[in-house]
């Protein structure tokens, strides 16, 4: 059965059989005090008020039975899988080092996973990906694509980078893409304002902006 979510710039109709909710990176080394995204300077505070309105959506996902896929960002222990132009950075290198959460952002280590809070249960598929965007280099269209995927729910950091890279090549992929603002934050709450506008500025450019409750009522009706 069709449900309607509201949603800026106009309310969407969605079949939740077809939906899929992506939770992109809600990794400790980004969220987590000691891991990348504090390691370059950020304030990783600013991330954490998207915790309880993402598990909030989470549950409902669950409930109402629609697809979850998580996202992870990081690299192979060799770090033969990141470019040397990610690697360092201002002269700096972080990725591969080792930090109080392990290597940074590295595959099998403690800061590479996501948090308690929202780890991933027995049949929702975890996308690791090198990238910013979650279909670089993935097989994530192919498991869309396998279930008849066609509109994406997202939630995650930071918005502006890895958010908004995957919610872009997923408009490009077809699918209809609905952030949900309070599920999605970002280091510099000028960027988060800024990122939410170009996406459904001109008519849903690159898609709709609505936010936890909304979708939640949606879930449920
Ligand atoms: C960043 C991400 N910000 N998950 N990664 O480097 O947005």
């Amino acid at each position: 059965m069709l449900k309607t979510i509201q949603a800026d710039p106009f309310d969407l109709q969605f079949d939740p059989v077809t939906t899929a909710l992506i939770i992109i990176d809600m990794q400790r080394d980004f969220v987590e005090p000691g891991g990348f995204g504090e390691l370059l300077g950020n304030d990783v505070s600013l991330l954490r008020s998207t915790i309880e309105p993402c598990q909030q959506v989470l549950e409902a996902a669950r409930k109402a039975g629609i697809m979850v896929v998580h996202t992870r960002e990081g690299h192979r222990p060799d770090l033969s899988d990141c470019p040397p132009a990610k690697l360092t950075r201002g002269g700096k290198t972080f990725i591969g080092t080792p930090g109080p959460c392990g290597r940074i952002l590295v595959r099998g280590e403690k800061g590479h996973d996501i948090i308690p809070e929202l780890y991933p249960i027995a049949g929702e598929p975890v996308i690791d990906k090198p990238g910013k965007g979650a279909f670089y280099a993935t097989d994530l269209h192919l498991i869309l694509q396998t279930r008849g995927i066609k509109t994406l729910l997202f939630c995650g950091v930071t918005t502006e980078v890895c958010v908004t890279t995957t919610l872009r090549e997923a408009n490009d992929r077809g699918y209809e893409c609905i952030v949900l603002e309070d599920c999605v934050g970002s280091y510099f709450p000028e960027f988060q304002k800024y990122a939410l506008m170009m996406i459904k500025a001109q008519g849903a450019i690159f898609g709709w902006v609505s936010n936890s409750s909304k979708a939640i009522a949606a879930l449920s009706a």
